[in-house]
């Protein structure tokens, strides 16, 4: 009863925190982290028999007439991490329930905390340990933590986790997207121990439009009195020692001079955090990113921000990107384009691919899953999409790569929706008032009378920069010669083109002029002309092409052209350039 009584407790705590922060800044950088990634024992559970069944419970036959009909002993294996739909052919499209059991072995008793960290699984996820519900958590692309201190038991423990990739009505993105729904435990797992008062969050970044004060907080968890914490940046010759209040929490500026993080010198600096009894350790640059009129300034300097967008995926291996050589590849290739901007579409990719990009000098546009279709006049939408932002920003506030919070991609006016994203813009701007806010609006119209683009949107009045997804070629034809076309989009603020493109099967020759040729020719020819339409635009800061590798998609018909592939990609899903490809390095090589 007792043990029931505190399953519930933690369980209130894990599902509340839903709004709330739920997890540990950097277990990258921390000492005692046992990765669980490996085969993890499966069980697809079609009908959603399993929580009735209590599969938690991992039953065994008790007595001669007793019989069981599941189990995690010799079931089919998965991999942690790594969607499920790809790794068999009959979960190709799946959308249901899928359990996971991991043992974990505690062979020492020590006064530790333990916790188990997930760095994303999507989309609704329940975890047990022991047969004791732990928490439940809810969005597919942000991590989230339980503490399992008191049900953790000496030698063999079963952590079970049920993963439901079921598109929602009320999910965030919800009935209808453009992408492989892909599900299950996406991301890396960790065991991580930690002292009672542990180092759970830091921010160290340098103040808003300063490049010699850097500023920011720590943070311990459970702390019960004041305690020292010093802050180490040995390349800068700091040593602080801090002292933080009660609650844990201390707050410091620092005077110094960095050499400051731009795409040709992407310098990072190392960081050490330590308590008496913790460290963690991190890599982290300085930079100031801001607007003035209709420009964007790195470290005071105006740039253009040479873009590219790709899905969370590695097209060759199809599926899920998780690696750190997942995220080297799919980089390297925005590298060669010769990008130093990357829009992460549509959701927070894994922290590698952040961490990397960030390295290899790529600033990022980093994006919440509000994608078209949203119910915006449900009350629950608000709450989620915050709880999302709010862990996006709470996960990767230290880095200096992302310059861009974006919060919505293609959604339309109305009043529920004005309230709500409007209302998101205010809350990023509180999380962290450091870098630009976006959005991608695709409802700029077409003025005949004045041959010009035209955008009337109360929430493009809100943001810091203005995304214009245009498929000039495609969704619509060019409607007057390319340079002809005119664009009056919020004029005193910056805008980049955050879309544009059109689909060409690799290999496919044909009519330059005919959409429905599918061919590399039609693609290149669109190419040229919207890179020829978008210089009429008088507050252009950047463009971002869809998309850099053709992606997966459900949504994608027609036989022998598509079979289940948007084919937008610069690059095919096995890798090779088409023709647009090149039109666009040529552009970028001008910039
Ligand atoms: C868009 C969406 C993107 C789609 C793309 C397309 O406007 O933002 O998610 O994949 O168009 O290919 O239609």
């Amino acid at each position: 009863m007792k043990k029931n009584l505190l399953a519930l407790t933690v369980l209130l705590v894990s599902t509340a925190s839903l709004f709330g922060q739920t997890f540990m800044q950097n277990p990258y950088g921390r000492g005692n982290v046992q990765s669980l990634n490996g085969k993890w024992d499966a069980i697809i559970d079609a009908y959603c028999r399993g929580e009735e069944r209590k599969f938690y419970l991992l039953k065994t036959p008790q007595k001669k007439t007793d019989f069981v009909e599941y189990s995690f002993d010799h079931a089919l294996q998965l991999n942690v991490p790594g969607d499920f739909n790809s790794q068999l052919p009959e979960l190709k499209y799946y959308e249901g329930n899928v359990w996971y059991r991991r043992k974990i072995n505690l062979t020492e008793q020590n006064s530790n905390r333990k916790f188990v960290y997930f760095a994303g699984s999507n989309y609704i996820s329940t975890v047990w340990l022991n047969g004791v519900l732990i928490g439940k958590h809810e969005g597919g692309f942000t991590p989230f933590q339980f503490e399992v201190t008191s049900q953790l038991q000496q030698g063999e423990n079963n952590l079970v986790v049920l993963v439901n990739n079921n598109r929602k009505v009320d999910g965030i993105p919800a009935m209808n997207f453009d992408w492989w729904n892909y599900g299950g435990i996406l991301r890396d797992v960790f065991f991580v121990e930690t002292p009672s008062t542990y180092i759970s969050d830091y921010k160290i970044q340098l103040k808003k439009n300063s490049s010699d004060l850097i500023q920011g907080y720590v943070k311990l968890d459970a702390a019960i009195s004041t305690q020292s914490v010093e802050l180490a940046i040995p390349e800068l010759k700091i040593k602080q020692k801090l002292t933080t209040d009660e609650k844990g929490l201390v707050r410091f500026e620092i005077k110094t001079k960095p050499i400051l993080w731009e795409p040709s010198n992407p310098k990072l600096y190392g960081v050490t955090l330590s308590t008496d009894a913790d460290m963690v350790h991190d890599e982290i640059g300085f930079r100031s990113i801001e607007t003035k009129g209709s420009n964007i300034f790195l470290n005071g300097k105006s740039i253009f921000l040479k873009g590219v967008n790709f899905h969370e995926e590695i097209p060759q291996r199809i599926g899920r990107a998780y690696s750190e050589s997942d995220a080297v590849m799919i980089l390297s290739e925005a590298k060669a384009l010769g990008c130093n901007f990357i829009r992460t579409a549509h959701y927070p990719q894994n922290e590698r691919i952040v961490r990397i990009a960030e390295k290899m000098g790529l600033m990022l546009w980093e994006e919440i899953p509000l994608w078209q279709g949203i119910e915006f006049t449900n009350p629950i939408i608000l709450g989620k999409a915050k709880s999302m932002l709010q862990d996006m920003i709470y996960r990767d506030k230290n880095r200096a790569g992302i310059v861009v919070w974006s919060i919505a991609n293609e959604t339309q006016p109305s009043v529920g929706r004005d309230k709500v994203l409007i209302d998101l813009v205010a809350k990023t701007r509180e999380f962290d008032n450091s870098r630009l806010v976006s959005a991608a609006f695709d409802n700029a119209v077409f003025n005949n009378d004045s041959s010009c683009f035209q955008l009337n949107d109360n929430l493009a009045k809100v943001v810091d920069i203005v995304g214009i997804n245009k498929y000039l070629g495609w969704y619509m034809p060019f409607p007057t010669e390319p340079e002809r076309i005119n664009w009056k989009i919020e004029l005193k603020k910056p805008v980049i083109i955050s879309e544009f493109g059109g689909e060409a099967l690799y290999g496919h020759h044909g009519s330059a002029d005919e959409a429905q040729s599918w061919s590399e020719e039609y693609q290149e020819e669109l190419y040229k002309k919207n890179l020829v339409a978008f210089k009429n635009i008088p507050n252009l800061c950047g463009i971002a092409p869809w998309v850099l590798f053709d992606f997966r998609s459900p949504t994608r018909l027609l036989p022998n052209y598509q079979d289940g592939w948007n084919r937008k990609g610069l690059v095919s899903d096995q890798g090779l350039r088409k023709k647009a490809w090149y039109i666009m390095h040529q552009f970028y090589k001008t910039k």
